[in-house]
């Protein structure tokens, strides 16, 4: 799915203002936000592989160089996005999908070279993304297919490809509130392509934030949710916000997100570090049978608890098991929600 989202500070952020008050921190120079060249993967697949999962480890983000989606093909979907956003809401609204979507949909999109180009660079995206997930299983000892394996294109919920603009404001917000509410995501990886900064995440010891580097040419790599349980959290998800200390609010910010997701029915393992086996990961046992669709419901679930809203029947018929496994192994942070429970709290 290719999809544009203009968004506005979120309220959902409100109740995590004591984290918005925090001050950013700068990290020393043994733990620099790491920026790594993918372009090295042909010559030292098993170097850059290592490289790529200790970053991943330790930080759950990175700067990814040498990424081979050309430049001007991104500098092409940043003026397309400008070009679709600068369009009068009247012609958007045409594209809008629904209020819980919050954004409009491409896939319908008449202009045909559009629709081409950007369905063109959701499959750079779709095959970089692909790659990282290899280089993983590479690093993890796992078969090559390990993780792609059930990331199949033609099954749900797809990845999706999201053109992103925080618009411009009239007057500062307040200082209270992230221009995005901080949060982890909830597939497997995101790909982020950003030419402004403004993006913090927590850095390792998860204290503060700390602002991600724009460096020319590059995508920012995240780890989500559904891949730091799958290696049982040796790969982490971690909470990101953007910040209006970097961008002044009265310009707009551009981003492209490529949110990379398992397949609904793909069953929801856990992996461990098999000991003695020089870095081999295992399957793990769980207490509970869940898929990554079930996840993603379990997500829905602990939103509309937190705000009293009503679930859905997928929200409400997963293993009951698995949702308190879910709030309480430290993974699903974010969008303002959090419980008592243990490991929830950052
Ligand atoms: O737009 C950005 O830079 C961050 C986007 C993000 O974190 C998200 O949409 O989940």
């Amino acid at each position: 799915m290719s999809t544009a989202t203009e968004t506005i500070a979120q309220p959902l952020a409100a109740a995590s203002t004591a984290a918005a008050a925090e001050i950013t921190l700068h990290t020393n120079q043994d733990d620099e936000f790491p920026v790594i060249d993918f372009g090295n993967l042909a010559r030292d697949p098993e170097g850059t592989a290592a490289q790529i999962f200790e970053a991943a480890c330790r930080w759950g983000f990175l700067v990814l160089k040498g990424h081979g989606i050309p430049k001007k093909d991104v500098d092409a979907m940043f003026a397309l996005s400008a070009e679709f956003f600068d369009q009068p809401s009247e012609i958007k609204a045409e594209k809008w999908m629904n209020q819980k979507q919050q954004g409009y949909d491409f896939k319908d999109w008449r202009d045909v070279p559009k629709r081409t180009q950007a369905e063109a660079f959701r499959s750079q995206c779709r095959n970089l993304s692909e790659s990282l997930l290899q280089t993983f299983a590479r690093a993890m000892d796992l078969a090559p297919d390990f993780f792609t394996s059930a990331h199949s294109p033609d099954k749900d919920p797809g990845n999706v490809l999201r053109l992103i603009r925080y618009p411009a404001l009239p007057a500062p917000a307040d200082p209270r509130f992230p221009r995005l509410g901080e949060h982890t995501d909830w597939g497997t990886l995101t790909l982020l392509f950003a030419r402004t900064p403004g993006l913090e995440v927590r850095p390792p010891g998860d204290r503060g934030w700390v602002p991600a580097p724009v460096v020319e040419d590059a995508v920012i790599v995240n780890i989500a949710d559904g891949l730091a349980l799958w290696s049982g959290k040796a790969l982490k998800s971690t909470m990101h916000r953007l910040s209006w200390d970097s961008l002044p609010y009265d310009m707009h910010r551009y981003s492209i997100a490529y949110f990379v997701n398992a397949n609904a029915d793909a069953p929801l393992k856990m992996l461990k570090g098999e000991v003695g086996s020089g870095g081999k990961y295992v399957e793990a046992p769980t207490e509970f049978a869940a898929t990554f669709g079930d996840y993603q419901a379990v997500r829905m679930r602990m939103i509309h608890e937190k705000f009293n809203t009503e679930g859905t029947e997928e929200d409400l018929k997963v293993d009951p098991a698995f949702v308190d496994m879910v709030k309480n192994i430290g993974v699903a942070h974010g969008t303002g929600v959090t419980f008592d429970g243990k490991g929830l709290e950052q």
